[in-house]
């Protein structure tokens, strides 16, 4: 058993609590600009900007450590088309035949359908991977542990990280989506997360009006 090395806290900032407040404020005013956006601009991204965000969605906290994640970052038309074509397949099933009645009404206030061009018109796809288990170089499974979790956090972080930088992007969750194993080469250990969609909206892109619950909907303060 590796046994835990201890080093000093380097990093923690110490701010005072005035800064603080404004920090929080400031904080949720630049997120609540985010938007999931489903009509993106060809406009070409710098690739250091990716990588970047992918940097920091490395950060998460996560199960044991073992950072159970994989990034795919495609830009190829020829694979946005074809990953574009599988999911529109896909989709097309669930939005015809496969969705309950229940569901397709919750999507309503949305105006999602399955037709999704937007994988092939943004400049990137990132295909998120979750290992639920590693393969150790002898042919042996190390299992991961709080996959689903770990995974969610750092995709939380990517999401953040790509609006911060001042892109939008779009979860999209093509289902069943284990075509992208193939088109993406990955290995079995790994399954398809989600698809991050990233790049400028496009000009005039509209959104759903839709809002957003208040504090006391989400939060109980206990005292
Ligand atoms: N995967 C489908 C359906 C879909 C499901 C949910 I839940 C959404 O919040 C949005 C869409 C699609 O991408 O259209």
């Amino acid at each position: 058993m590796t046994k835990a090395t201890f080093v000093p806290l380097e990093h923690f900032e110490e701010i005072s609590q005035e800064e603080m407040k404004l920090r929080a404020q400031k904080f949720y005013q630049t997120m609540k600009r985010r938007r999931t956006v489903r009509d993106f601009s060809e406009r070409p991204v710098p690739v250091e900007i990716i990588e970047q965000a992918l940097l920091a969605a490395g950060t998460a906290p996560n199960g044991a450590n073992r950072q159970p994640w994989h990034f795919v970052v495609i830009s190829n038309p020829a694979m946005k088309r074809e990953i574009r074509e599988a999911a529109e397949q896909e989709e097309k099933a669930f939005y015809q035949q496969r969705a309950p009645k229940e569901w397709l009404e919750a999507l309503a206030c949305l105006g999602t359908d399955e037709h999704k061009p937007f994988l092939e018109t943004a400049p990137y796809l990132i295909v998120v991977f979750a290992q639920s288990y590693e393969l150790t170089g002898d042919g042996r499974k190390l299992k991961n542990y709080y996959v689903q979790e770990s995974v969610g956090i750092a995709v939380g972080f990517l999401i953040a990280a790509l609006h911060h930088a001042g892109l939008a992007t779009l979860t999209h969750t093509p289902s069943p989506m284990n075509f992208l194993n193939r088109i993406c080469g990955r290995p079995e250990n790994e399954r398809p997360y989600l698809v991050l969609v990233v790049g400028y909206p496009a000009e005039g892109a509209q959104v759903p009006l839709i809002t957003k619950k208040s504090i006391g909907e989400i939060a109980t303060f206990l005292k």
